[in-house]
Formats: C-alpha cells, structure tokens, sequence
C-alpha cells in the first residue's frame, strides 16, 4: 500500500495569484490539486498548510471518498469558500495519483468518455457596442461555436467584464480593492440593443451567453430574460445574488431564457433547491469551488435527475490543474452543458505545462496519466505572491453593492 509521505503548498503569481498543492507518495508519485481562491488565496494556503496536510501523512493516498469525508466530516465546521476549495485540491492531487499508479487519464477512472470533445465558450469584452461586436468576431474567426458577449454600459465609467485597456480582462487587481460603478438603469436599457445587434450581425446559429453578476433583482432579471428572449441565448447567467434559492421562482414565472448559477457555490447544499425545483438549466460550480472531482461527481449526478446540466466555471483564477480537472469530467458525464474557456496568460504556461488542447471550439483533456498536468517549481519561485483584490462595486449615488 502506498502512502502519503509529504505534502506542500506553492503559491505563485505568474501573471496572477495561484494556490497549488503538491502531495508527494513514498512510491515516488505525485499529485497536483489548485486551491486557488480568488483574492483570498493565503486563508487556503494556511489552511492547508496548518490543517489539512499534517493530517495527510501516513494516509493511503488511494482512499479517495474516504479522505474526503474525513476532511469535510472531521473539521466539524462544515462548508465555505475557504475549507471547500482546501478539499477540492486534496481531492484533485488523489484522483491525479490515482491515475498516474494505474497508468490511465483521470476521465477513464470517472467512466470513461460520455464525448468526442468538450464546447467551450469564449469571453467577448468590449468597451462599447460596436466594439463588442468586433470582439465577438474574432472569437467566431477563432473557432469558438459559443461566445459570452460583455460590454461597457453607456454612461458606466468602469464595470464587470470590460478591460481598461484593450485585450485581456482579469478582474483581480493588485494593491488594495478598486472601485466599480453600476446603475441597473441604464444596464437594462442597453443589453437588448447589445443583443440585438450581435443576433443581426452574426445571425441565429453562434451560441451567445451573458454574465449579469449578480446585479440584478429577481423582477429584474424577469424584464432582462423576457426582453433578450428574441435573440435566444444560449444562458443568462448569475442574474441575482443565489443566496435566496427560493426568488428563482419569481424569475422562472417572467421568462425562458436559460440560466446559469453557481460559480461561487461550494457545495450541494448551496443549490439543492435551485436543482429540485428545476429553477436554473445549468450549474457552475467549478472543480476547486465545490470540493473536488469527488463532490462535483454528487452535485452532476443529481443535477441530471432535474435536466439541469453543467456550465463548469473557468475563469482565469482557476489554475490550469482545475481547468484539466474540469475537461476529465466534462468528458466523462452525460449531462455536460459547457465549458467555460478563458485562457491563461502566457506566463502561466511557462509555470504549468498541460496535456489539455483546444481546436476549433472544442478541448480535450489529452491521454496522459492522471490529470496531465504538471508545475515548474525553479519557474514559480521566480513569480512571489503579490496581495491582489477582486473590485468592489458601488452604485451611482454611492451605495455598496454586489459586484
Ligand atoms: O474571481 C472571480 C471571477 O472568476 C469571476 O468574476 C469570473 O464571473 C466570472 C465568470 O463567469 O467567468
Ligand atoms: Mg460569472
């Protein structure tokens, strides 16, 4: 029997923050997990450090289910954005070393493939209309059958999904939280036109999604869902904040556009009623958000029962251990919906090298043993932790609100 005989955290920042836990076998095989979390990456990595892993040592790195439970039931404090995403990246470094000892990529231990190939959408950021649009263009000329459209707000200064500068959007800034500013107002008066136009531009067959950020009250989004249904999106997602299961209800009885939840949900339990009473379509919950492949496995296959399918989260914050993590599952269930893609900066590839490709739209996971992913020690000491704050946001007159 193997065991675990060490464990460590690496936290780098190459092009931004990320959490990787590297647990070692006294057999010589190793595991990766990513516990990043988002601005607040340093409670997880003490976390880890000072919880999780003295735990660990001498255990039998196989006991995959068991070690889960033993986390999650043992800690006594159940749940939560930090303990949750700590799990997750146990979770992912086991079911690495898992099938790295038995020679095999990590979609064939979870069934083997339920699909040729994973849809993935792209982000389209676009800092007015007609810029958009040409965004969304260039991801169509790329290959991408499905597209999340975002764009700057007329009379909004600075808001979700809109880089400063022209080219990649990464929400997380350095030094202390900056400030956004929204207006519901003229956010619903402007998406409709947005839509529109991308439908006349580009006609009825590309997917387009839209990412309200959970801006919106549960009326609002009626209006906003009912309004953009002409233009048949593929989803809306995070209309309103998700706390409140029950206030899908009122969204449902306004409109059939899709909806999509989920991205900062951590367990089953966080979305058990919005699954039950088939309020949403698809759910977000990535692999580090929502405990590992482990519990992500429970969360799909109750989802399936409801006809709600998977839209995994995979924003750059997610390390490319939780993107690989991510594609072996994509492959391997039946209620797959899609994949989020946001690719990782250049210089997170010269820290992470990844079996994982993209081609004309779709992803695959690759052949490699266990998750096919592997971290550059000498490469992420050159890039330290740098403290980064996602922004916060404020309405017109200065009220705190979500962002
Ligand atoms: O860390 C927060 C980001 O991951 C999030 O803002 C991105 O909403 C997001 C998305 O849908 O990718
Ligand atoms: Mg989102």
């Amino acid at each position: 029997m193997a065991k675990i005989k060490s464990a460590k955290v690496i936290v780098c920042s190459p092009g931004r923050n990320f959490v990787t836990l590297k647990i070692m076998t006294d057999e010589g095989v190793y595991g990766l997990g990513d516990a990043t979390l988002n601005g607040r990456e340093k409670a997880v990595s003490s976390y880890l450090e000072e919880h999780v892993i003295p735990c660990l040592i001498g255990r039998d790195p196989s006991q995959i289910e068991d070690i889960w439970q033993y986390l999650y039931k043992g800690a006594y404090w159940r749940r939560g954005p930090v303990t949750m995403s700590a799990i997750a990246a146990v979770d992912m470094a086991l079911w690495d070393i898992k099938g790295k000892m038995l020679n095999t990529p990590v979609y064939n231990l979870l069934g083997g493939k339920s699909r040729d190939k994973i849809m993935v959408y792209a982000h389209a950021n676009g800092k007015d209309l007609s810029d958009t649009v040409e965004e969304v263009g260039r991801h169509l000329e790329m290959g991408y059958k499905a597209v999340r459209a975002q764009s700057g707000i007329p009379g909004i200064d600075k808001t979700y999904g809109v880089p400063k500068d022209k080219g990649r959007y990464e929400p997380a800034e350095k030094g202390l939280p900056k400030e956004d500013q929204w207006s519901t107002e003229k956010y619903l008066n402007y998406l409709p036109t947005l839509f529109k136009t991308l439908r006349d531009e580009f006609g009825d067959e590309p997917h387009l999604l839209h990412d309200c950020h959970h801006r919106l009250t549960p009326i609002e989004a009626g209006r906003l869902g009912k309004e953009v249904e002409p233009y048949h999106l593929f989803w809306l997602e995070d209309c309103t904040p998700a706390e409140l299961q029950e206030s899908f209800k009122l969204i449902r009885q306004h409109t059939t556009t899709p909806l999509a939840v989920g991205e900062v949900f951590n367990s089953i339990w966080d979305m058990q009623e919005l699954i039950s009473s088939q309020l949403i379509d698809y759910i977000r919950t990535s692999i580090v958000r929502g405990g590992g492949i482990s519990h992500m496995k429970k969360i799909a296959n109750f989802a399936e029962i409801y006809h709600v399918r998977t839209g995994f989260h995979g924003a750059t914050d997610l390390s490319p251990v939780t993107m690989a993590s991510a594609l072996h599952f994509d492959l391997s269930i039946n209620n797959f919906g899609i994949q989020e893609h946001m690719p990782h900066h250049e210089i997170t590839e010269e820290v992470f090298s990844r079996s994982y490709t993209f081609e004309d739209g779709f992803m695959y996971p690759g052949d490699a043993p266990g998750l096919g992913v592997d971290i550059n020690e000498d490469e992420a000491a050159k890039y330290p932790y740098e403290r980064a704050y996602l922004p916060v946001n404020r309405k017109e007159d200065g009220t705190m609100f979500n962002w």
